[in-house]
């Protein structure tokens, strides 16, 4: 198994995903800034020509939502998803969702000073997802309630990056909490060493 990505990116989700399912995989450093991104090779392995994508055997997986949805399925052992009977995968595909369609877009409308009408726009706006998120995260300790899933590691690493990494999103108690139960997480912190270790 091998994961292409490049430090300070979002590989980094991948990486501690990896990481939780105790995984052996290669990292293969894409130098995104001397714009290795755009060999052919690598646009083979992601048309995007952007980071992370991973590669397990023939299958051939980018988007980083995705890699983590892959990565759950592909090591059951880990338990890092509920199963499809079971009631939780709808709020787990809801969560692994909502991270792309809503809160990406919403950082991008914060951070580029965007106006938007909440009714049109996909993700409600900026404030409606922050506030859902805070709903989200206030249960505890996980997104689904006393187990830690893949949907953990999705919003876990967007509340990370938008409030502590790159300040975007301004603090709340419940926040603060989440991302400190998600960062004594062991995958956790050797996801952040080895993805600041990637050359
Ligand atoms: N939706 C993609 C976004 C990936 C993305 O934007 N990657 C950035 C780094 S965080 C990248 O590769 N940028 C290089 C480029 O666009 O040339 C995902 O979640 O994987």
């Amino acid at each position: 198994m091998k994961l292409y990505g490049a430090p300070r990116t979002r590989s980094f989700r991948a990486i501690w995903m990896l990481e939780e399912c105790g995984a052996r995989y290669d990292r293969v450093l894409v130098d995104i800034r001397s714009g290795a991104q755009a060999a052919p090779a690598y646009h083979a392995i992601n048309p995007m020509e952007k980071v992370p994508a991973l590669v397990d055997g023939e299958a051939m997986v980018a988007e980083s939502g995705a890699i983590c949805a892959y990565l759950a399925d592909r090591f059951p052992e880990a338990e890092l998803a509920p199963k499809v009977h079971e009631a939780a995968r709808g709020r787990y595909l809801q969560w692994m969702f909502f991270s792309g369609n809503c809160v990406e877009p919403s950082y991008t409308e914060k951070f580029m000073n965007l106006t938007v009408d909440g009714s049109t726009v996909g993700w409600g706006g900026y404030e409606k997802v922050i506030d859902v998120l805070e709903e989200a995260v206030t249960p505890a300790p996980w997104i689904l309630g006393d187990t830690f899933s893949a949907a953990d590691v999705m919003i876990g690493s967007d509340l990370y990056f938008g409030v502590r990494a790159f300040k975007l999103v301004a603090s709340r108690p419940a926040f603060d909490a989440y991302i400190d139960r998600c960062m004594a997480r062991p995958a956790f912190a050797r996801a952040q060493e080895l993805e600041s270790d990637w050359t």
